[in-house]
């Protein structure tokens, strides 16, 4: 199940994007799966061949119902060989993602952001409460493991090691269980790189408040490491014995996840 950290693991199970039922009303997260459709991606040629050893058909399956110009246009880029689609005003690059097909909206009356598991004052935090808490702020590249990247994007927010040194992390602890509000996504860090200065629970993005879309109110962001790193919509920091792989390194794609030196690629480091 857990790949090796640099090896071509075949993933598990399909990279299909979980369908949960929408409920009524029209979700404002759209945007494609992480479905790796470009070519000569390492990851993506890895997990297309798993799916076809598995026998599946329809690999790529469709996007979730895919709305607005941004996610029209995001969803055009990734197949437009000219690359003149990032000319357009789109989303300053990014594409949206999420593997569920509506999230449920957050704010500051119901947004909560738990830590608990191997520590001696388990928390739970509102956005007030975070807001409160000492910000810091880098400028970094921002590169999917897709291929697509972002130049010198503003992060904001509290170090992560701030809120596991408030919870006080016990000695048996090993690593740190990240969940999101979509009700799906996972991510896994040790907790040595959990600890590092450039792992942010970061509110502000581009010098904004974090937009529901890019998984406002709250996200993670680990700046050194592919962007499936940086949970949207978290709701959750457990702290655990030994790193659990999260929802895409189920699906074949590295636990470390260094820029550059993970996932079969070569891109140039984020800072
Ligand atoms: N909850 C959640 N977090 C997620 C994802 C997701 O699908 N759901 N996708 C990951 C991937 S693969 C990328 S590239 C980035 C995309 O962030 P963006 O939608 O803000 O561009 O979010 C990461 N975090
Ligand atoms: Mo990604």
């Amino acid at each position: 199940m857990n790949p090796e950290p640099s090896g071509p693991a075949e993933p598990a199970v399909p990279p299909e994007p979980s369908g949960a039922p929408e409920p009524s009303g029209a979700p404002e997260t759209s945007g494609a799966p992480e479905t790796p459709r470009e070519r000569g991606a390492p990851v993506g040629r890895r997990v297309f061949l798993g799916t076809l050893a598995l026998g599946a058909v329809g690999v790529l399956a469709a996007p979730p119902l895919q709305r607005g110009l941004e996610a029209f246009l995001g969803s055009a880029a990734d197949k437009d060989p000219t690359g003149l689609t990032g000319l357009l005003p789109n989303g300053g690059g990014f594409r949206y993602y999420s593997v569920t097909s509506s999230v449920p909206h957050k704010n500051a009356t119901n947004y909560r952001l738990t830590v608990d598991g191997l520590v001696d004052r388990p928390t739970a935090y509102t956005l007030a409460d975070l807001r409160a808490l000492p910000q810091t702020r880098m400028v970094k590249d921002v590169q999917c493991v897709t291929g697509w990247r972002v130049p010198g994007t503003p992060f904001e927010g509290v170090r992560l090691s701030t809120l596991l040194d408030a919870a006080g992390v016990q000695a048996d602890a090993g690593a740190i269980r990240f969940s999101c509000f979509d009700g799906a996504y996972t991510e896994s860090l040790t907790l040595a790189q959990a600890r590092r200065a450039d792992v942010l629970v970061a509110l502000r993005m581009q010098d904004k408040d974090l937009g529901h879309d890019h998984g406002g109110p709250v996200r993670l962001y680990v700046a050194p490491m592919y962007f499936y790193k940086s949970a949207k919509w978290l709701s959750g920091i457990t702290v655990t014995e030994k790193v659990k792989p999260g929802y895409w390194e189920n699906r074949g794609y590295d636990v470390d996840a260094w820029v550059g030196r993970s996932n079969g690629r070569d891109d140039e480091p984020t800072n």
